[in-house]
């Protein structure tokens, strides 16, 4: 069978009515970017990016080298294109407008550049989340932060990079999630999976039980009725993963269906929560729903969150529809 590249796909995508030129090329930047990134993570300890940088970022964790060095990457990337407006990251406190050198474009760009990257040492799978969304008309000056701030169901694609065994982009353009191989010795992405589905149910929870003791009552007594398996309630046994990496929880899932949890637990409750909403969980909320996933709070669809910071963070539940329903369930009638 003829395989099919991210820019033959894109330009289908395009000619079917789904996305712009310059929304396309924005895409095909990104995808060039993170090959980048996935080469410098696969050197590991040979390319000397291994370790601290020696810096904080804006929500005071430490920076690994390779998060600086994936930042600077995308940005660098994207600066000249002519597609975007201004890029924002989980790595940067404020969004960095396209450099005056270069034309601007109607399109914003979140990420954050290496998620997981407390695993990056450990030789575990990181990656790279990102969402696009539109520049709101009217706006013709320099960009300004609230321009960022529209609720996930404005985004008008988003995707995951996994820097794993294969490098793997997850994209969705907001009528399905597509999944697209690297080719490592062609330097192409692939489509290796078309329409990836979620399975609606499921007997696999991914979350961090070390932070058991802080949830809130309800998320105690949901883990506790999964753990009571067979006996409990659920009337199942169910399995667990976590592997502090949400690109690689939210891919498992994908592939094998699943819940992914990082709830409101009382050391972060003055935060919010722990993930990120513009770079984490809206993006991943997008593409699990295009995927027939669902993603909520715990208290309602993350999408549908009026975003009131650029680094706001959030509790998150996602993955197979009708898990996450019941976890829901736990949080609203309690
Ligand atoms: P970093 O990108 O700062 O490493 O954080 C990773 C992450 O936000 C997410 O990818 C994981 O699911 C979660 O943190 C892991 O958190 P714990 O270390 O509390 O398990």
């Amino acid at each position: 069978m003829k395989s099919i590249t991210l820019t033959q796909f894109l330009t289908e995508e395009r000619r079917a009515g789904y996305g712009s030129t310059d929304l396309t090329q924005l895409l095909e930047v990104v995808a060039r970017a993170c090959k980048r990134i996935g080469v410098a993570t696969g050197k590991g300890a040979l390319g000397g990016v291994l370790g601290e940088a020696g810096s904080d970022n804006v929500q005071g964790e430490a920076q690994k080298k390779l998060d600086v060095l994936s930042n600077e990457i995308l940005l660098d990337a994207n600066a000249w294109g002519g597609h975007l407006a201004a890029c924002a990251s989980e790595e940067m406190a404020d969004p960095q407008p396209i450099p005056d050198a270069y034309p601007k474009g109607g399109y914003l760009l979140l990420f954050d550049p290496l998620d997981g990257s407390s695993n990056i040492d450990v030789n575990i799978a990181v990656g790279t989340i990102f969402s696009v969304l539109r520049r709101p008309q009217g706006h013709r000056q320099d960009v300004s932060v609230n321009e960022f701030l529209q609720p996930g169901t404005q985004q008008v694609a988003a995707g995951y990079v996994v820097y794993g065994p294969s490098t793997l982009l997850v994209l969705t353009l907001g009528h399905g999630t597509h999944v697209f191989t690297l080719d490592r010795e062609v330097g192409s992405f692939i489509l290796t999976r078309r329409d990836a589905t979620i399975p609606e149910e499921t007997s696999e929870f991914a979350v961090n039980m070390s932070n058991q003791r802080y949830w809130e009552p309800p998320m105690q007594r949901y883990v506790d009725d999964l753990l009571a398996g067979k006996e409990g309630p659920r009337e199942r046994d169910f399995n667990m993963r976590w592997v502090a990496s949400m690109v690689a929880d939210v891919h498992r899932i994908l592939t094998r269906g699943g819940i992914f949890s990082y709830p409101l637990d009382s050391k972060i409750a003055a935060k919010g929560g722990k993930l990120r909403l513009m770079y984490e969980a809206n993006p991943m909320a997008f593409i699990v729903e295009q995927a027939g996933g669902a993603a909520s709070t715990g208290r309602g669809r993350i999408m549908d969150l009026q975003p009131e910071a650029l680094h706001q963070r959030v509790p998150v539940f996602l993955g197979s529809k009708a898990e996450v329903e019941t976890a829901e369930r736990y949080h609203l009638d309690a």
